[in-house]
């Protein structure tokens, strides 16, 4: 296994465009995950569930695919890496308001399960794992086509356990298929900690058996997590094979907006956490960069924040599915 780390991290290194696109897009999807909790308490939305504290390496992947080209067989977690592909925070509270014109399944599926034909994004399914093989036979298919795009796929490290993604990988690393496996970290399955879940601490490590690079990085240093990501994707794109990337990273809500995990976790424990937030800590090495000039990052949220509050407008004045469509996509339909 290679620990990724970012070294100093200077313009000449990644450019400072780059370094401002990377805050945009953590930021983008830090406000608009925010309102899903806000609009979930107040009772407007059934359910979330969260990528806050993953935003780092999703953002880090999601740029170095290509929109419209590449593929993605997303899980739950992934909001900004949808967002980075093209999705708009329309389109997910749409999602979560279970309107009729919800892109993501017409308001059929439950929240923050994705899904984008005009972004190469497939449909999230609840049973966690599946994902790896859909994107395992999406890179055949990619390859018995003759073609040069990518099937980036994640996942969380408790998931990882299931059998489907022994299978996923062993097929991939075989046929050298073009698939960027990304494990998101965040050291819990719901209540369970990540001692519980396997007897290795690094997911990273299982790459070994299967013939290909693991990778893990730390998953709150998105320079790192972009360097690495830009590596994995060249690597899938020249016909070299898969790579299983591991991201470190902390859950900084509870699993679900149905789970309390003060209810497992101490409070210092929590708090200890909150330090490590991947977004602060770019902000603030971004100023000290003076990539950031003072009042920059404040105003990027407002704006960010009136973007949100026209789509929650947008999408709640939207019309709700028709009754009698309620059973449209569920049977065969006759010709
Ligand atoms: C096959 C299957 N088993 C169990 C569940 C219930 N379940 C949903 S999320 C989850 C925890 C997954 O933890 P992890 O893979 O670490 O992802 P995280 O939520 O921490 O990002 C479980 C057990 C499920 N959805 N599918
Ligand atoms: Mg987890």
């Amino acid at each position: 296994m290679v620990v990724a780390r970012s070294h100093a991290v200077t313009r000449e290194n990644v450019d400072a465009d780059t370094l401002r696109t990377l805050y945009r897009h953590m930021l983008r999807s830090r406000v608009l995950d925010e309102r899903m909790w806000v609009l979930n308490r107040q009772g407007r939305a059934p359910f979330w569930i969260s990528g806050i504290g993953h935003e780092a390496i999703q953002v880090a992947v999601g740029m170095n695919m290509e929109p419209g080209r590449d593929w993605l067989a997303p899980y739950y977690r992934d909001l900004a890496l949808t967002l980075v592909l093209g999705m708009t925070p329309r389109d997910h509270i749409l999602s979560v308001l279970a309107k009729a014109d919800d892109p993501n399944s017409g308001g059929r599926q439950m929240p923050a399960h994705y899904g984008s034909r005009a972004h190469n994004i497939i449909s999230t399914g609840s049973p966690v794992t599946t994902q790896l093989l859909h994107a395992a036979g999406i890179a055949l298919a990619m390859k018995m086509r003759g073609e040069d795009s990518v099937c980036v796929t994640s996942i969380g490290e408790g998931s990882t356990s299931g059998g489907d993604f022994h299978e996923a990988l062993n097929f991939a690393a075989t046929h050298k298929l073009a698939v960027v496996f990304v494990v998101e970290n965040n050291g819990y399955a719901i209540s369970v900690p990540v001692e519980k879940q396997m007897a290795t601490p690094n997911v990273a490590d299982r790459a070994l058996a299967y013939g290909i690079p693991g990778v893990s990085v730390d998953g709150n240093d998105v320079i790192a997590c972009y360097r690495t990501a830009r590596d994995a994707v060249q690597r899938a794109r020249s016909g070299l094979g898969p790579t299983l990337l591991e991201a470190k990273l902390h859950r900084l809500t509870s699993h679900s907006s149905d789970d309390d995990q003060r209810r497992y976790r101490s409070a210092d424990d929590l708090a200890a956490e909150r330090a490590h937030d991947c977004l602060p800590h770019f902000r603030s090495m971004l100023e000290d960069l003076g990539i950031l000039a003072p009042g920059d990052a404040e105003r990027l949220r407002l704006e960010l924040v009136a973007e949100v509050d026209e789509a929650t407008a947008f999408a709640e004045q939207a019309a709700d599915p028709l009754a009698e469509s309620a059973l449209l996509h569920v049977y065969a339909e006759d010709d």
